[in-house]
């Protein structure tokens, strides 16, 4: 196939490009590379040392005779390059990562929440007007979050996308029918996933642009086989308090000897999945797309659940590193379950990557070893996510404003 990866220059991206250019497919990455000029705004750098896009592709084409084509197109501003490009070069399916994709830098400020709307949602309705303007019937797949959910369980497991409802009809009788899960973001990042799930929605119905969602969980770890074969083809690591999510974050900090930043209690359970099989879930995805006039499929894309203070304890367990409890940057609930249906892809052959102190220590040895690229004061969460918290957050690198160390 001639794939189109949208972001393929971030964290999700790199490898998906490198593991369908090594499955055979033909791989064009369009990024603008945002991500990276957000890397110089924060101050901060991948943990591991990215050479620039170009010389990715160069050092992945002298390693195994295959080309990765890049083009630098903002797909949220520059939407007649987008279409001519689509309507030139005519790609069987299209992923798309390229969004901002930071919680805590979507809530950093009152221009960082129009920066996250306006490139989130241009990007994806660009791509979808576009689609269907040229008349081309590319399969679309999507990197969408849990989060759309929300995490509360109402004592009932998450399912796949839809939910069945019965509603009272005006006779007294009951009609039922399939919903979107009730959408419940968490932070103006999470939002704009929320209205990506609607805009799929309506094109898929109104065009029959054929559309996959992946409603993907945190992602963690770092290597892939592909990244692998080269130093130059390593994958970016983020450990920064915007853009690091937890269990990275958690054994970063471990290599370096900063306590494990737990918010509040740690009482959070988040849904994880192992960047390997997040790789390979959008394979399993590319290879069943769903019927032309069909609705929009979706899968959750993760293998397990965790609470975010048992993650701390089994990173804890095997460094020996101390574990803080901060005061909560978030407005999120203090204590939440969460119990997910993955059906989908395991039906299909995910053989899930668990977590296992084999890969974690395998992270803690990445980090170590680039350990001394760390700038510390950037590791606290800084980002507020309303006026009232902001003042809990003084910013104090060294962990003086912990509430407590254990
Ligand atoms: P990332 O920030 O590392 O990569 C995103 C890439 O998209 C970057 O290279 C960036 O330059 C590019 N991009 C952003 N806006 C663009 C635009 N307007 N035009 C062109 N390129 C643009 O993020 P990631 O961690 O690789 O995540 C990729 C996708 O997966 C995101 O949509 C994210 O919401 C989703 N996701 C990520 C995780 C995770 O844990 N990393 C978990 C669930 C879902
Ligand atoms: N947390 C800590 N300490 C930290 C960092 C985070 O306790 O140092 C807590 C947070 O308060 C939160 C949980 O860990 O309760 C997860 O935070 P995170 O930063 O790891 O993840 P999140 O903000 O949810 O975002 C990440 C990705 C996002 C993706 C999402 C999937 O950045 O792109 O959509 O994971 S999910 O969480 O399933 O919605």
């Amino acid at each position: 196939m001639k794939i189109a990866i949208l972001g393929g220059d971030g964290f999700c991206g790199w490898p998906t490009a490198l593991h369908l250019s090594a499955a055979g497919h033909e791989i064009h990455i369009l990024d603008n590379l945002s991500r990276r000029w957000i890397d110089t705004e924060l101050g901060v750098q991948s943990l591991t040392p990215m050479d620039s896009i170009q010389e990715r592709t160069r050092v992945w084409h002298a390693e195994t005779g295959r080309r990765i084509h890049f083009h630098l197109i903002d797909l949220a501003r520059d939407y007649e390059r987008l279409k001519s490009w689509l309507a030139g070069e005519r790609p069987d399916a299209i992923v798309h990562f390229a969004e901002q994709r930071a919680a805590p830098y979507s809530m950093k400020s009152d221009r960082h929440k129009n920066y996250t709307v306006d490139n989130n949602v241009n990007a994806t309705h660009n791509l979808l007007n576009a689609l269907v303007e040229i008349g081309l019937d590319a399969h679309l797949v999507h990197l969408g979050t849990m989060g759309v959910y929300g995490y509360s369980t109402v004592g009932a497991a998450i399912p796949e996308g839809y939910l069945p409802v019965t509603i009272e009809t005006a006779d007294g009788g009951a009609a039922t029918q399939e919903i979107l899960y009730p959408s419940n973001p968490g932070s103006i990042y999470h939002m704009t996933k929320c209205l990506d799930q609607l805009l799929f929605q309506f094109y898929a119905r109104n065009d029959g642009v054929r559309i996959t969602d992946l409603h993907q969980g945190i992602v963690w770890g770092t290597h892939t086989p592909e990244t692998r074969r080269h130093p130059q083809l390593v994958n970016r690591f983020d450990y920064d308090g915007d853009y690091g999510t937890v269990l990275n974050r958690f054994l970063i900090q471990a290599a370096i000897g900063y306590p494990l930043t737990v918010h509040g209690t740690g009482g959070q359970t988040r849904a994880f999945i192992h960047i390997r099989d997040s790789v390979r879930c959008i394979e399993i995805a590319l290879e069943n797309p769903p019927d032309r006039g069909g609705r929009v499929a979706i899968f959750n894309q993760m293998t397990e659940t965790h609470r975010v203070r048992d993650l701390a304890g089994i990173v804890a367990s095997i460094t020996g590193a101390r574990i803080a409890h901060l005061p909560n940057p978030r407005k999120e609930m203090a204590e939440n379950d969460l119990v997910v249906k993955n059906g989908k892809f395991l039906g299909l052959g995910l053989d899930p990557t668990l977590l296992r102190d084999g890969l974690l220590s395998e992270i803690v040895d990445v980090a170590k070893k680039f350990a001394y690229r760390v700038d510390r004061t950037r590791v606290p969460a800084v980002s507020a996510w309303t006026r009232d918290i902001a003042p809990l957050l003084d910013h104090d690198p060294e962990g003086l404003r912990l509430r407590s160390v254990s």
